[in-house]
């Protein structure tokens, strides 16, 4: 994951990614990927209770816009809808999460009826159209209750998702192909509870590493919990945001190896060798001693994966800090103040060069190819699936007039200049959204799979971020990620080109010329 000389993109003779007709494994899963709260909405009803993202969403001035999931793409009740979307695209497997405060209201107690029943249909909708589920049990929606005890600085969050875990396998044991404990735990810990970005949006380096350790704990709780009740045999993972840092200059192979330690190391070491790494200790003992890693944790988050979930967007470029110049800070993370680095002061994150996505990402697919490579070479026994990828860009929608206005004579197709997407009147209607862009992110990294795949690689599969345009956290909905087109006025659905040419390769597991 980490590559100590300065690399950059576009090198002179490197590949570009832009290959046609690759043909995948006939087992190898093209899928897509979404969240609750950044699709479900109905946040109020069927007993769900509250999450930390309802409060930090409706709490002024932490999200874009002031906008919430409160509504979101009302996936709660266009379920079927979105079922039959899923099945016109040809995906072999789709990637939802399950909202513990659905399940759990308070996080604690029985089970919600209603909520387990919504998954369920989900469940069965899925696999009555032949796509495998692959259930996420924590994509950051905590229930707000537990929160108010400490969250994930505290160990009893931990404990009760273990029972969570437990509840929801035995509702779901029999049907879930594969369970995916949390999702990207980097996020949860740093960004919630250290640069305050994502609920609860706390700046606390202290409770930052505390939550570390209580998802990587609550990772192995799950997974005994599950083991304990499923009736099927599904596989077990979790996903992480595993981060691809270069090094600019010569000197900078410590600021790379501190966040390699604090952005992959602090959950690939407990996670899959038993232990944290003992430089991420020795660079954070000014903030803790680690005491809150108790007797037998280590052995409880130690558990055999049968595969890796891996997300992947972009690179990070990094270097020593002269500690006299301005510090610059281009991370790829929403800068609210606090910093997701606890004990990285001294690192300086360089930005990039260019292409970027919308959200300023930069686009390289030879990182996703060496991340596949590294985690081989450092992982070899362990098998590994891309669980998110994709890019958000400015949508170029193609708009219909009104069939009134047609039969009046007007000609009525035009395309909306790319970013602007309500030109049109009340009765227009999007027919069709031209994401070239998008389109070429997602070939050159396929593309990057494919070569890593050629090089011994035991990957899996391929999950696309995301299925439809959705809630982007504290970008609330100005970031548009699907292969789906969402209209947040009308909720209606449209197919990108993107969709249609992922559903091509979905179908023969070719990539398309
Ligand atoms: C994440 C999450 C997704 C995001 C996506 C784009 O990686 O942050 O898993 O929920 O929406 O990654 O930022």
């Amino acid at each position: 994951m980490t590559d100590s000389t300065t690399t950059t993109a576009a090198t002179e003779g490197a590949p570009d990614y832009r290959d046609g007709g690759l043909v995948f494994p006939a087992d190898f899963t093209f899928g897509s990927a979404t969240a609750s709260y950044q699709i479900e909405g109905a946040v109020h009803e069927d007993g769900r209770g509250p999450s930390i993202w309802d409060t930090f969403s409706h709490t002024p001035g932490r999200v874009f816009n002031g906008d919430t999931g409160d509504v979101a793409d009302d996936h709660y009740h266009r379920l079927d809808e979105d079922l039959d979307i899923m099945k016109a695209l040809n995906l072999h497997a789709y990637r939802f999460s399950i909202a513990w405060p659905r399940i759990q209201p308070t996080g604690r107690g029985p089970a919600n009826q209603a909520g387990l029943d919504f998954y369920s249909r989900l469940i069965d909708g899925l696999i009555a159209r032949g796509i495998r589920p692959v259930a996420t049990l924590y994509h950051w929606d905590l229930p707000q209750a537990l929160e108010d005890e400490g969250g994930w600085a505290a160990r009893s969050t931990a404990e009760a998702f273990g029972e969570y875990a437990r509840i929801v396998g035995e509702a779901f044991g029999d049907r879930i192909h594969t369970w995916t404990t949390l999702n990207e735990p980097w996020c949860s810990a740093y960004l919630g509870y250290g640069s305050g970005a994502h609920a609860p949006g706390l700046t606390d380096p202290l409770k930052a590493l505390r939550a570390v350790h209580h998802l990587n704990l609550a990772h192995g709780l799950a997974i005994e919990a599950l083991r304990g009740v499923v009736t099927n045999d599904p596989q077990y993972s979790v996903t992480l945001n595993l981060h691809v840092i270069r090094g600019e200059g010569d000197d900078s192979a410590d600021a790379v190896r501190q966040i390699d330690a604090l952005g992959n190391r602090a959950f690939t070491g407990p996670m899959l060798r038993g232990a944290y790494p003992a430089d991420l200790l020795a660079d954070t003992a000014s903030i803790t001693d680690w005491g809150f890693v108790l007797e037998g944790d280590l052995e409880i988050i130690h558990q055999p994966l049968d595969v890796l979930g891996v997300n992947y967007y972009s690179t990070n470029l990094v270097r020593v800090w002269d500690g006299v110049s301005p510090k610059q800070n281009a991370d790829g993370h929403k800068d609210v103040g606090g910093s997701p680095w606890p004990g990285a002061d001294r690192v300086e994150f360089l930005q990039q060069p260019g292409p970027y996505t919308e959200m300023g990402w930069n686009i390289e697919p030879a990182g996703l190819e060496d991340l596949l490579l590294s985690l081989r070479d450092e992982f070899p026994n362990q098998p590994l699936m891309i669980t998110e990828n994709g890019a958000a860009f400015d949508d170029s929608v193609h708009l219909e007039l009104a069939a009134t206005d047609a039969a009046a004579g007007v000609v009525a197709v035009h395309d909306a200049a790319p970013g602007v997407v309500a030109v049109h009147d009340a009765a227009s209607e999007v027919v069709a959204v031209h994401d070239a862009d998008r389109v070429d992110y997602l070939r050159r990294h396929i593309t990057a799979a494919h070569r890593a795949l050629e090089q011994g690689v035991d990957l899996r599969g391929y999950f696309v971020w995301s299925l439809m345009d959705n809630f982007e956290w504290g970008y609330g909905y100005s970031k548009r990620f699907g292969i789906v087109r969402v209209d947040y006025d009308t909720l209606v659905r449209v197919p990108k080109d993107s969709a249609h040419w992922y559903a091509e390769l979905a179908s023969s597991n070719r990539l398309p010329d």
